[in-house]
């Protein structure tokens, strides 16, 4: 099914009253094979890594198998530096399609992940939180809420048993709330509970879970509470996640779109997210255990 321009517009209407939205079947058919596929053989990549590794923007987060009896890969980042599917796919016209009414026609991504949550890993739930802790560098993003946009897609079945994403509608309006700053802000120790967001004047019963079929997407926004818990099935949950902005408003990102027209990954990575990219963007291993 071709995503349409009004599905989409009604998708940033959503977006805009309530801070998140779902579009289903974004991705279905042969299509949704394809991503199933390559989703897999890119857990097959990070498997071969006995710690988490970067390289570039490229990276994969392990959980080794001498602290968790085996061998897990919870994230893949920026997987197009060694996957022609994943470069393709994401600036591909369905997305064009879907981020247009949000961010206009040139636009760049900041993000590009896949997160597993492997039956077993234990660690795989993330704190309530909202993502603009994670732009660091304030300042090297302008209109902040308002040029950027986060989407997730389902690759396995997203259910409340392994770990979907929840969100808490309207919380987008009430400005940086400070959640699982505390301590070393690390938002996949300990769990998203009720008292979290009773703390910062949201109400638990609010929280909408975001069931998913494979190749629906969620949207939500930097400013959107969310989270998700640990998964407790026997089923995984991959799910690709890609923020991006109004390429007017940042320094920062790779270019998908420029004018509408989707762009390719140059010779050498750009700073997105990682601030030691430039220090240290030779192949590395980082062994720091930030699980302890
Ligand atoms: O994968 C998830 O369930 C949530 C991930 C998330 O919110 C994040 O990485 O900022
Ligand atoms: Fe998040």
């Amino acid at each position: 099914m071709a995503l349409t321009v009004q599905t989409a517009r009604d998708a940033a209407e959503q977006y805009h009253e309530e801070g998140y939205a779902i579009v289903r079947q974004f991705v279905d058919g042969d299509a949704l094979a394809a991503l199933q596929a390559e989703t897999a053989r890119m857990y097959d990549e990070g498997l071969k890594h006995h710690a988490t590794f970067r390289h570039g923007n490229l990276a994969f987060e392990i959980l080794p198998e001498q602290d968790f009896q085996q061998r897990y890969v919870i994230q893949a980042y920026w997987m197009s530096w060694i996957s022609s599917y994943f470069e393709q796919f994401r600036r591909s016209q369905s997305y064009f399609t879907l981020l247009e009414p949000f961010l206009g026609r040139d636009i760049k991504q900041v993000a590009q992940q896949i997160h597993w949550k492997p039956p077993g890993a234990g660690l795989t739930g993330y704190r309530w939180h909202q993502d603009l802790r994670f732009r660091p560098k304030r300042d090297a993003f302008r209109d902040i809420e308002t040029s950027s946009v986060t989407v997730g897609l389902a690759v396995d079945p997203s259910t409340r048993e392994n770990g979907c994403l929840q969100v808490v509608p309207g919380s987008h309006k009430l400005g940086y709330l400070g959640l699982s700053d505390e301590g070393d802000g690390q938002i996949m120790k300990g769990v998203s509970a009720d008292d979290q967001l009773r703390a910062v004047g949201l109400d638990p019963a609010d929280v909408v879970w975001l069931e998913l079929e494979p190749g629906d997407l969620a949207i939500w926004g930097l400013m959107t509470v969310h989270g998700s818990l640990p998964n407790t099935s026997d089923q995984d949950r991959a799910f690709a996640l890609s923020s991006y902005v109004r390429a007017d408003t940042t320094d920062r990102g790779e270019w998908a779109f420029r004018d509408g027209v989707s762009t390719p990954l140059g010779d050498t990575p750009s700073l997105c997210k990682f601030e030691a990219l430039h220090e240290r963007p030779e192949p590395h291993y980082v062994t720091d255990k930030w699980y302890d």
